[in-house]
Protein backbone atom coordinates (compact mmCIF):
# COMPACT_ATOMS: atom_id res chain seq x y z
CA UNK A 1 0.00 0.00 0.00
CA UNK A 2 2.05 3.61 -1.23
CA UNK A 3 -0.75 5.65 0.63
CA UNK A 4 -2.16 8.73 -0.93
CA UNK A 5 0.05 9.52 -3.78
CA UNK A 6 -0.12 12.89 -6.42
CA UNK A 7 2.01 13.68 -9.17
CA UNK A 8 2.26 17.65 -9.55
CA UNK A 9 4.50 19.66 -12.14
CA UNK A 10 6.02 22.92 -10.00
CA UNK A 11 7.32 25.39 -11.85
CA UNK A 12 9.11 28.59 -9.60
CA UNK A 13 6.07 30.63 -10.06
CA UNK A 14 6.83 33.12 -7.05
CA UNK A 15 3.84 31.38 -5.00
CA UNK A 16 5.49 29.66 -1.37
CA UNK A 17 3.56 26.62 -1.65
CA UNK A 18 5.82 26.26 -5.24
CA UNK A 19 9.03 27.32 -3.34
CA UNK A 20 8.39 25.14 -0.44
CA UNK A 21 7.94 21.86 -2.70
CA UNK A 22 10.86 22.83 -4.34
CA UNK A 23 12.82 23.33 -1.67
CA UNK A 24 12.06 19.96 -0.12
CA UNK A 25 12.48 18.39 -3.57
CA UNK A 26 16.10 20.31 -4.49
CA UNK A 27 17.03 19.00 -0.64
CA UNK A 28 16.08 15.12 -2.08
CA UNK A 29 18.24 15.82 -5.29
CA UNK A 30 21.09 17.24 -3.37
CA UNK A 31 21.37 14.02 -1.19
CA UNK A 32 20.58 11.68 -3.65
CA UNK A 33 22.95 13.10 -6.30
CA UNK A 34 26.00 13.70 -4.46
CA UNK A 35 28.27 14.05 -7.32
CA UNK A 36 26.54 16.81 -8.15
CA UNK A 37 27.06 20.42 -7.11
CA UNK A 38 24.72 21.55 -5.15
CA UNK A 39 24.70 24.92 -6.61
CA UNK A 40 24.41 23.43 -10.14
CA UNK A 41 21.37 21.20 -9.01
CA UNK A 42 19.73 24.72 -7.24
CA UNK A 43 20.14 26.66 -9.89
CA UNK A 44 18.53 24.59 -12.20
CA UNK A 45 15.88 23.40 -10.08
CA UNK A 46 14.95 27.39 -9.84
CA UNK A 47 15.79 27.87 -13.28
CA UNK A 48 12.36 29.44 -15.07
CA UNK A 49 13.31 27.55 -17.75
CA UNK A 50 13.06 24.23 -16.25
CA UNK A 51 9.87 22.72 -14.64
CA UNK A 52 9.70 19.96 -12.04
CA UNK A 53 7.54 16.77 -11.57
CA UNK A 54 6.80 16.41 -7.80
CA UNK A 55 5.79 13.21 -6.07
CA UNK A 56 3.60 13.95 -2.73
CA UNK A 57 2.57 11.79 -0.52
CA UNK A 58 0.13 12.20 1.98
CA UNK A 59 -1.12 16.10 0.62
CA UNK A 60 2.41 17.36 1.82
CA UNK A 61 5.49 15.63 1.42
CA UNK A 62 7.70 15.56 -1.36
CA UNK A 63 9.10 11.86 -1.39
CA UNK A 64 10.40 12.36 -5.06
CA UNK A 65 10.50 13.86 -8.36
CA UNK A 66 12.00 14.42 -11.85
CA UNK A 67 13.60 18.46 -13.34
CA UNK A 68 13.21 18.85 -16.33
CA UNK A 69 13.57 21.24 -19.51
CA UNK A 70 11.51 21.10 -22.47
CA UNK A 71 13.13 21.69 -25.97
CA UNK A 72 9.93 22.78 -27.71
CA UNK A 73 10.58 23.44 -31.08
CA UNK A 74 12.99 20.68 -31.28
CA UNK A 75 10.28 18.44 -29.67
CA UNK A 76 12.36 16.55 -26.76
CA UNK A 77 12.73 17.63 -23.30
CA UNK A 78 15.87 16.82 -20.96
CA UNK A 79 15.42 15.16 -17.70
CA UNK A 80 18.44 16.94 -15.64
CA UNK A 81 17.61 15.20 -11.91
CA UNK A 82 15.76 12.57 -10.79
CA UNK A 83 15.40 10.94 -7.51
CA UNK A 84 13.27 8.82 -5.03
CA UNK A 85 14.29 9.66 -0.95
CA UNK A 86 15.84 6.88 0.14
CA UNK A 87 14.26 5.13 2.71
CA UNK A 88 11.35 4.70 -0.32
CA UNK A 89 13.95 3.73 -2.96
CA UNK A 90 12.83 0.31 -5.17
CA UNK A 91 9.55 0.33 -4.11
CA UNK A 92 8.43 1.45 -7.90
CA UNK A 93 7.66 5.41 -6.74
CA UNK A 94 10.56 5.75 -9.51
CA UNK A 95 8.41 3.78 -12.18
CA UNK A 96 5.18 5.70 -11.30
CA UNK A 97 7.03 8.98 -11.33
CA UNK A 98 8.20 8.14 -15.07
CA UNK A 99 5.06 6.50 -16.45
CA UNK A 100 3.34 10.02 -14.80
CA UNK A 101 6.04 11.96 -16.46
CA UNK A 102 5.33 10.19 -19.79
CA UNK A 103 1.97 10.82 -19.34
CA UNK A 104 2.32 14.47 -19.34
CA UNK A 105 4.83 15.06 -21.76
CA UNK A 106 3.31 13.07 -24.06
CA UNK A 107 0.63 15.53 -24.15
CA UNK A 108 3.21 18.80 -24.87
CA UNK A 109 4.11 17.50 -28.38
CA UNK A 110 7.80 15.73 -26.94
CA UNK A 111 8.57 13.15 -28.99
CA UNK A 112 12.15 12.17 -27.34
CA UNK A 113 13.42 11.92 -23.88
CA UNK A 114 17.36 12.26 -23.34
CA UNK A 115 19.30 12.14 -19.82
CA UNK A 116 22.46 11.57 -19.08
CA UNK A 117 22.02 9.26 -16.92
CA UNK A 118 24.56 8.19 -13.64
CA UNK A 119 26.57 4.63 -14.47
CA UNK A 120 24.13 2.82 -11.20
CA UNK A 121 21.33 3.93 -12.56
CA UNK A 122 21.46 2.98 -16.22
CA UNK A 123 19.58 0.06 -15.24
CA UNK A 124 16.50 1.62 -13.66
CA UNK A 125 16.34 4.32 -17.32
CA UNK A 126 16.61 0.16 -19.43
CA UNK A 127 13.28 -0.11 -17.78
CA UNK A 128 11.65 2.56 -18.02
CA UNK A 129 12.32 2.05 -21.90
CA UNK A 130 15.91 4.03 -22.07
CA UNK A 131 18.54 3.29 -24.89
CA UNK A 132 21.60 4.23 -25.32
CA UNK A 133 21.32 4.13 -29.02
CA UNK A 134 20.46 8.03 -29.88
CA UNK A 135 18.05 7.53 -32.40
CA UNK A 136 17.77 11.88 -32.64
CA UNK A 137 19.69 12.92 -35.56
CA UNK A 138 22.66 15.11 -33.23
CA UNK A 139 21.85 18.61 -35.39
CA UNK A 140 17.97 18.03 -33.85
CA UNK A 141 19.86 18.08 -29.74
CA UNK A 142 23.52 18.73 -30.29
CA UNK A 143 24.43 22.08 -29.00
CA UNK A 144 20.63 22.42 -26.86
CA UNK A 145 21.95 20.54 -23.76
CA UNK A 146 25.17 20.55 -22.31
CA UNK A 147 28.02 17.39 -22.85
CA UNK A 148 28.23 16.11 -19.71
CA UNK A 149 30.80 13.63 -18.90
CA UNK A 150 30.53 11.11 -15.72
CA UNK A 151 27.01 10.00 -17.06
CA UNK A 152 25.66 7.98 -20.23
CA UNK A 153 23.54 9.51 -22.79
CA UNK A 154 20.22 7.93 -22.58
CA UNK A 155 17.36 8.39 -25.24
CA UNK A 156 13.47 7.50 -25.07
CA UNK A 157 11.14 7.54 -27.52
CA UNK A 158 7.37 9.19 -26.18
CA UNK A 159 4.60 7.63 -28.80
CA UNK A 160 2.26 9.92 -28.92
CA UNK A 161 -1.04 7.39 -28.67
CA UNK A 162 0.53 4.90 -25.61
CA UNK A 163 -1.11 4.91 -22.43
CA UNK A 164 1.28 5.64 -19.92
CA UNK A 165 -1.25 5.96 -17.06
O1 LIG B 1 11.10 -3.63 -11.81
P1 LIG B 1 12.23 -4.36 -11.16
O2 LIG B 1 11.96 -4.74 -9.75
O3 LIG B 1 12.81 -5.43 -11.99
O4 LIG B 1 13.43 -3.26 -11.09
C1 LIG B 1 13.27 -2.08 -10.35
C2 LIG B 1 14.53 -1.75 -9.57
O5 LIG B 1 15.13 -2.89 -9.04
C3 LIG B 1 15.38 -1.12 -10.63
N1 LIG B 1 16.34 -0.19 -10.09
C4 LIG B 1 17.62 -0.25 -10.39
N2 LIG B 1 18.29 -1.10 -11.15
C5 LIG B 1 19.62 -0.89 -11.23
N3 LIG B 1 20.27 0.12 -10.60
C6 LIG B 1 19.58 0.99 -9.82
N4 LIG B 1 20.21 1.97 -9.21
C7 LIG B 1 18.19 0.82 -9.69
N5 LIG B 1 17.23 1.49 -9.02
C8 LIG B 1 16.11 0.84 -9.27
O6 LIG B 1 14.50 -0.40 -11.48
C9 LIG B 1 13.18 -0.94 -11.36
C10 LIG B 1 12.25 0.16 -10.91
O7 LIG B 1 12.48 0.43 -9.57
P2 LIG B 1 11.63 1.49 -8.73
O8 LIG B 1 10.49 2.00 -9.52
O9 LIG B 1 11.31 0.92 -7.40
O10 LIG B 1 12.72 2.62 -8.60
P3 LIG B 1 12.91 3.72 -7.47
O11 LIG B 1 11.60 4.11 -6.87
O12 LIG B 1 13.98 3.30 -6.55
O13 LIG B 1 13.46 4.92 -8.35
C11 LIG B 1 14.65 4.77 -9.11
C12 LIG B 1 15.63 5.91 -8.76
C13 LIG B 1 16.88 5.73 -9.62
C14 LIG B 1 14.97 7.25 -9.10
C15 LIG B 1 15.94 5.84 -7.25
O14 LIG B 1 16.44 4.58 -6.92
C16 LIG B 1 16.90 6.92 -6.78
O15 LIG B 1 16.49 8.02 -6.42
N6 LIG B 1 18.20 6.61 -6.75
C17 LIG B 1 19.24 7.54 -6.30
C18 LIG B 1 19.37 8.74 -7.20
C19 LIG B 1 19.64 8.35 -8.63
O16 LIG B 1 20.41 7.45 -8.90
N7 LIG B 1 19.02 9.07 -9.54
C20 LIG B 1 19.18 8.93 -10.96
C21 LIG B 1 20.50 9.48 -11.32
S1 LIG B 1 20.66 9.94 -12.97
C22 LIG B 1 20.08 11.52 -12.98
O17 LIG B 1 19.59 12.07 -12.05
C23 LIG B 1 20.13 12.24 -14.27
C24 LIG B 1 18.85 12.02 -14.89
Amino acid sequence: DQGLIEFKIITNDGTHESMKMLIDLKNIFARQLPKMPKEYIVRLVFDRNHESMCIIKDNTKVIGGICYRKYPTQRFAEIAFLAITATLQVKGYGTRLMNKFKEHIQKQDVEYLLTYADNYAIGYFRKQGFYQEIKMQPERWKGFIKDYDGGTLMECYVHSTIDYG
